[in-house]
């Protein structure tokens, strides 16, 4: 099949809507935000068919969370825990440059997720598998769990891509890398900044580990440099793109969006320079727009974005 599976948790999303700290903006907005989900919106969005998978609460939230999943045409597969709440991440800007996150996701419906949470098949029948270094590191069970579908996944022949996406909130560098780097070493496609691919071999530069990687039989190991652009690193060589010149709004869920497109052009068969084009201006144009996954493009977004012959419009 086409299709694309991932799980991992989604949030409520508390942001502000100006400038300012949250110790005196009194205006927020509401939505939603989970790295794995950003994925399966950007990817659904495109047209591809994909699957989510997290635990949420029986609570209003963890309704919302299902809701607006749904209403992007994911197949949700969401586990209602009547034991724990739906998480929750505030998201301010301090100043028009920098944004600020904070997570009250401790102990929450999502991070109980665990290995007998994915039903048969579910992995088994998809062409990606896309998980992140988030999940892993949300819970010991959520770490069981993401090991034994990668498990699953490889044992029936599905890609594995998986995002780095460290969260240094979540666990200490020394403590996340080897469990992060595991993970790397059993995936066919391994997408990181280069901060994130040194985590898993430290003291070591990124391009270093990324050859590593690839030595070791990753298909292709995908640096993403944010406003720089990206590089892919596989056996058939090094391939770079620059990125986008745009003005930034919100630069969170940039990664994610980026990641969409490139599973996307994969799964369509683009070749390498056609798949970070597309990749590149994902990430762009999810910088446009607050919010972490609102702004990801439909291929109409896309062809505009990029003009009839591939040059930026803007
Ligand atoms: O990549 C963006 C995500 O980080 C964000 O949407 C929320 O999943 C999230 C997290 O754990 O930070």
């Amino acid at each position: 099949g086409r299709r694309v599976v991932t799980l991992g948790e989604t949030m409520a999303l508390v942001r502000t809507t100006e400038i300012g700290s949250l110790r005196h903006v009194s205006e927020l907005a509401l939505g939603i935000g989970g790295a794995e989900s950003n994925v399966a919106i950007g990817l659904s969005r495109l047209g591809a068919d994909v699957t989510w998978l997290g635990r949420v609460g029986d609570d209003a939230l963890g309704q919302r969370v299902t809701r607006e999943l749904r209403g992007e045409g994911i197949d949700v597969r969401a586990l209602v825990d009547p034991g724990a709440p739906t998480g929750l991440m505030l998201k301010e800007k301090p100043s028009a440059a920098s944004t600020a996150v904070h997570y009250y996701r401790a102990g929450s419906a999502g991070s109980r997720l665990n290995a007998t949470d994915v039903p048969a098949g579910w992995v088994e029948d998809a062409a990606i598998l896309h998980v992140t270094g988030i999940t892993p590191l949300l819970s010991e069970s959520a770490r069981e769990c993401v090991l034994e579908v990668i498990a699953r996944a490889k044992a029936a022949g599905v890609t594995v891509s998986f995002d780095v996406n460290y969260r240094s909130r979540l666990a200490a560098a020394e403590s996340a890398g080897p469990v992060l780097r595991e993970i790397a070493e059993c995936a066919d496609i391994v997408f990181g900044g280069e901060d994130e691919l040194t985590l898993l071999r430290p003291g070591v530069a990124a391009s270093e580990v990324a050859a590593q990687l690839v030595t070791l039989g990753i298909e292709q190991v995908v640096i993403k440099r944010g406003a720089a652009g990206a590089t892919v690193v596989s056996a058939d060589g090094v391939v770079a793109a620059e990125g986008f010149p745009i003005h930034p709004l919100d630069t969170v869920g940039a990664g994610d969006a980026f990641v969409a497109g490139y599973l996307s052009a994969r799964l369509e068969g683009l070749d390498t320079t056609a798949t970070l084009q597309r990749a590149n201006a994902c990430g762009a144009i999810a910088c446009l727009v607050p919010g972490d996954w609102e702004a990801a493009p439909t291929a109409r977004d896309l062809e505009h974005f990029l003009g009839a012959d591939g040059d930026p419009v803007h």
